[in-house]
């Protein structure tokens, strides 16, 4: 097992590495930036190393800083957390040089993950199925016209070096194409410096369902079932849960086993999601592959009563796992409390926290950094904290998780708790009768 873990990453899951750490006698390293100096990752590491200014470009993104850290105080392992360096192959690579091991799978597993035609044509060949469309790269716009009056309008063009919707351009008919194509291209090849497109049929009104995945290094595969992130807002999640509403047993046996089949044909090592696109007819689709730990990981945790960071970091020190798939016990919703005003388009809202009470009691948990005093950096992403609500039955854990909103105070900034306690009420999402498109139409009331 590891001595020493340097976490490469701030916030709430920076601490979240750190617990575990703790609770397997491994010794941890912070890395922050200047803005970072007074959070808790910094406070309860065993010890800390400023990287550089408030900038994420020169702190948690500069490579060199967090090896030196590492080298520094002699970390045999760097968890990346989500985000940052944690999907950077050449990071990998560097961490592998240095005989630092990265707490993810291989650079080049990363590398084919990332590159979307090169992960669906590898998807596609292992048998896991994937959204009717071109056969990697489109050279063209009467390429791409061609393809699509065969498949039939609305298509989607994706760019290969995309996720997260930038470069991606639904067509819904023919006229339309040039100007998407164009406009894909130039947004993908500034975003990315690769424009690099590909062709879909367009799925109308999809569900999101994630599987969570873990592969050992031995070559052992297991699932641990589904995640709803269909509550999207531009491609930002906002509430995810397990199970998925829209799941039945039937679903979850044929998604849970194609994602096992995925992992294992490209030798998959660590903690990785694959997210699918589900149709109305529960017709499912691969759709990319996150090769890290996510946000939304708890919720999975919750319900199979598993803690993955341990898990995560017994791969990667190469214990082996038993390859049993594991089952929702319970439910689990989490709803992500951002520091941004809900009545103000999602307007971000840094600040300083005057007032804070975290909600508790039963089936609560809340993964957050926060404290009353603390100061809200506006250089980082806006969440502050992931409300998570466990029960026996769906109508019991939304019970919970109104109950938990309304304790909840948070002072001095606008968060998304007024967002989510309307959310808890609304019919749609009360019945579990929600896909990706159901944020395009909501109002605050
Ligand atoms: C699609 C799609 C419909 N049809 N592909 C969005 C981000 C990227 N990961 C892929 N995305 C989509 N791909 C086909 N062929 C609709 C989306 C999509 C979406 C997917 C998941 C969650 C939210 C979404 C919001 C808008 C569009």
């Amino acid at each position: 097992m590891f001595n020493k873990i340097l976490i490469a990453n701030r916030g709430e899951i920076a601490l979240r590495v750190i617990r575990t750490c703790k609770e397997m006698g491994i010794q941890t390293v912070a890395v922050y930036s200047t803005a970072d100096k007074d959070s808790l990752h910094v406070r309860f590491a065993d010890e800390a190393v400023c990287i550089g200014p408030a900038p994420s470009s020169q702190s948690y993104l500069n490579i060199p800083a967090i090896i030196s850290a590492a080298e520094i105080t002699n970390a045999d392992a760097i968890h990346p957390g989500y985000g940052f360096l944690a999907e950077n192959s050449k990071f990998a690579r560097i961490c592998k040089e240095h005989e630092i091991k990265f707490i993810g799978p291989e650079a080049e597993m990363i590398d084919k993950m990332g590159d979307k035609a090169t992960a669906k044509s590898t998807m596609k060949a292992a048998g896991v199925p994937t959204i009717p469309g071109s056969d990697g790269l489109v050279d063209s716009i009467a390429e791409a016209k061609k393809l699509a009056k065969k498949m039939g309008y609305p298509v989607i063009l994706k760019a290969t070096a995309g996720g997260g919707g930038k470069g991606m351009r639904e067509v819904w008919k023919e006229e339309d194409m040039e100007k998407a194509w164009d406009s894909a291209k130039s947004e993908s090849g500034a975003a990315f410096g690769n424009d690099g497109l590909y062709l879909e049929k367009f799925v109308v009104n999809p569900r999101h369902i994630e599987i969570q995945i873990i592969g050992d290094q031995f070559g052992t595969v297991a699932h641990l079932s589904e995640r709803d992130c269909s509550v999207q807002r531009r491609h930002q999640k906002l509430i995810e849960e397990t199970p998925s509403p829209f799941m039945t047993d039937e679903l979850r046996e044929k998604m849970g086993n194609a994602a096992v089949k995925a992992a294992k044909s490209i030798n998959y090592e660590g903690v990785g999601t694959i997210e699918f696109l589900v149709d109305s007819d529960r017709n499912f689709y691969f759709m990319e592959m996150n090769t890290r730990i996510q946000v939304e990981h708890p919720i999975t945790e919750e319900v199979i009563n598993y803690d993955l960071i341990r898990e995560q970091i017994k791969v990667a020190a190469g214990i082996e796992i038993s390859g049993k798939n594991y089952f929702p016990q319970m439910h689990a919703i989490e709803c992500r409390i951002n520091a941004e005003d809900p009545y103000k388009n999602f307007m971000p809202s840094p600040g300083k926290i005057t007032e804070l009470h975290k909600p508790g009691g039963h089936g609560i948990r809340v993964d957050t950094h926060v404290y009353a005093g603390y100061s809200i950096p506006p250089n980082y992403d806006s969440m502050i904290a992931k409300l998570i609500a466990v029960a026996q039955t769906r109508e019991e854990a939304i019970a919970k998780m109104r109950r938990a909103l309304k304790e909840f105070v948070i002072e001095g900034i606008k968060t998304t708790v007024p967002f989510h306690k309307q959310m808890m009420k609304e019919k749609a999402f009360v019945d579990g009768d929600y896909t990706t498109k159901f944020m395009d139409t909501f109002e605050m009331k």
